[in-house]
């Protein structure tokens, strides 16, 4: 029991979910959202039976009004929010830009950016209201480098990476840390999003190498959460030791 406050964006799956665990393991009590209510309430009721005050949240980031809603809605015990991690986010479709999908860009940009957005706007307030606070934004190394079909969804997550400074800097006189972590290839639903369901194209992404797993970054930040109040991480890249960029993927053959 630390008697702190996690609220985690996309706790439905891969390092929202990791990261709903690691934190219920370190005694946070936890805010999880997403939109998938059946999945909120699997996690919600494998959380609780730990012990853990968990309290869930379905809405869709990209609904500007839901959102607001949703967080106004916390019941005055829960709005103590200390940590907010932003990381519902997706990549969909993997087409060079001059054959892009525009329904493809727009679920992108509402999503990673105008939701990042939209879920701090609301947040916020209330960390500031309290003097302290951490938000940590899930970037990506989409986010700081650039790669073929990559177009759109690696121009929302520097839009991420910008956001996390920017909100760095108009914080920081009010006690607020923000942390932006940039995972490399972490194998979750994400793949399978971004293929639109194609479960032999999203295995291909992770063929002959090892990704890394959502607990890898849960891990990450549950570190960074728990530094004392004057440290901050301000920028984490983490990959899998395969990966040197967002390009350069070491993958043994089959036959080795
Ligand atoms: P998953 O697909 O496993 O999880 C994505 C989560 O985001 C789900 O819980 C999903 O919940 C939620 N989500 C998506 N859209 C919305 C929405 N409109 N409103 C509310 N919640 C939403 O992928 P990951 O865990 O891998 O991705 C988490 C974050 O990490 C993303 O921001 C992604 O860009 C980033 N990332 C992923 C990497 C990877 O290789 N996997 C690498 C670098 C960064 P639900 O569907 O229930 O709404
Ligand atoms: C996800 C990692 O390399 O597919 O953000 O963009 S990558």
């Amino acid at each position: 029991m630390n008697d702190k406050i996690a609220l985690i964006t996309g706790a439905t799956s891969g390092i929202g979910e990791a990261a709903a665990e690691a934190l219920a393991g370190a005694g946070f009590d936890l805010v999880i959202t997403g939109r998938r209510e059946d999945r909120l309430q699997l996690l919600e009721k494998r959380l609780a039976a730990t012990g853990t005050r968990v309290l869930s949240l379905c809405f869709d980031v990209r609904d500007q009004a839901a959102t607001r809603r949703a967080i106004e809605s916390l019941p005055a015990s829960w709005q103590g929010v200390d940590v907010l991690v932003n990381n519902a986010g997706l990549a969909v479709g993997t087409r060079p830009l001059h054959e892009g999908i525009l329904d493809d860009w727009e679920r992108m940009i509402d999503t990673n950016i105008k939701g990042l957005l939209y879920v701090t706007r609301a947040v916020a307030p209330l960390m500031i209201r309290r003097g302290r606070g951490h938000i940590l934004n899930i970037a990506s190394i989409a986010g700081k480098e650039i790669y073929p079909g990559g177009n759109v969804y690696c121009a929302t997550k520097h839009a991420v990476d910008a956001l996390s400074r920017g909100m760095r800097v108009d914080m920081v006189s009010r006690g607020i840390k923000v942390t932006n972590i940039a995972p490399g290839m972490v194998e979750t639903e994400f793949s399978v999003v971004r293929y639109k369901g194609d479960e032999q194209a999203a295995a291909n992404v992770y063929s002959g190498l090892q990704p890394l797993d959502a607990r890898d970054v849960a891990e990450v930040i549950l570190f960074a959460v728990t530094r004392p109040p004057h440290v901050c991480l301000n920028d984490v890249v983490i990959m899998p030791t395969a990966q040197a960029s967002a390009r350069d993927v070491h993958r043994e053959s089959a036959s080795r």
